[in-house]
């Protein structure tokens, strides 16, 4: 059903691995749709409620496919037309998405995984801002999300030199949530997402819109959504299960409505 990329569905988690390793996971017109196709299907899915993004073989993902770039397209529409929908894609998703970062992540590679809400490092990952060496500038939120990760001056710095991080520098910089070593990577993956997936769903997806949106608010704006926000979660079957697990003193049992 898909060519190059791999869904599938386990405890509640949808996993989505780009599935071109003979091109480090590249990026093609066809990958857009798929992935683009994929995060509906998940939205869609009321028993998903965590999405881990990852890559097939020894890389994350190498950002635009060279070899098929097609330089009589004008790259403002490539990036309308395939980018663009899949980051708000990922933004507008109301589950939490996990990028989860085996290899390589360079260029529009590097853009996916910092626009998503958290992003684990195997030991063997590393992220260029690749764009610069082919004369181009950094695209796909790069510039929303980077400075935001790192500050201005680090962004400046990765963007225009375009140096290799390394997964615990990268660290060090609060890009990634966690470096785990490669042996156990999946299953450690695996275990962060599951536990996501058994949280209070519909409060991740609020947080989650909210502390977006918070980036174009004042604190009046921000104090009204809060207050909007809580509004929605104060209704939720999770919240009422919350305060009963909590006053009787077992775990909570959440549905994710
Ligand atoms: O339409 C537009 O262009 C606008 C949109 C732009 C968005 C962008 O993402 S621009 C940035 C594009 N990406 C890059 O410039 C990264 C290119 N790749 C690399 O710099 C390196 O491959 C890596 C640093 C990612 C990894 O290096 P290394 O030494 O581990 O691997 P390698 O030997 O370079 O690559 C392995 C194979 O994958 C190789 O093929 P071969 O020789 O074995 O047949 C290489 O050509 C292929 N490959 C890697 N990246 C790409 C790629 N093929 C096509 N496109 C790639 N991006």
């Amino acid at each position: 059903m898909y060519e190059t990329i791999i869904y599938e569905t386990r405890a509640g988690v949808a996993w989505v691995t780009l599935n071109r390793p003979e091109k480090l996971n590249a990026f093609t017109p066809l990958m857009h749709k798929e992935l683009q196709k994929a995060l509906k299907v998940a939205e869609r899915d009321e028993e998903i409620r965590a999405v881990v993004i990852t890559g097939a073989g020894r890389a994350f993902c190498s950002g635009q496919d060279l070899s098929n770039d097609d330089q009589t397209l004008d790259y403002g529409d490539v990036l309308r037309e395939g980018y663009n929908p899949l980051i708000q894609a990922i933004v507008s998703l109301e589950k939490p998405v996990i990028a989860a970062i085996n290899g390589v992540a360079a260029g529009a590679g590097a853009s996916l995984a910092f626009a998503c809400d958290f992003r684990l490092a195997s030991s063997q990952a590393s992220f260029i801002e690749a764009f610069i060496h082919v004369g181009l500038v950094p695209d796909s939120g790069n510039l929303y999300f980077l400075p935001r990760l790192v500050g201005h001056a680090k962004a400046m710095e990765l963007a225009v030199l375009g140096e290799k991080v390394r997964a615990d520098e990268a660290a060090a910089l609060g890009l990634v949530t966690n470096v785990i070593e490669d042996e156990i990577f999946v299953s450690q993956v695996e275990a962060f997402a599951v536990r996501l997936a058994s949280m209070p769903t519909k409060a991740i997806g609020l947080i989650k819109r909210y502390m977006h949106k918070s980036w174009d608010s004042d604190l009046t704006e921000v104090l009204e959504d809060e207050a909007i926000a809580q509004s929605t979660a104060g209704q939720t079957y999770d919240h009422k299960e919350g305060v009963s697990a909590f006053m009787e003193k077992r775990k909570p049992s959440f549905i994710g409505k």
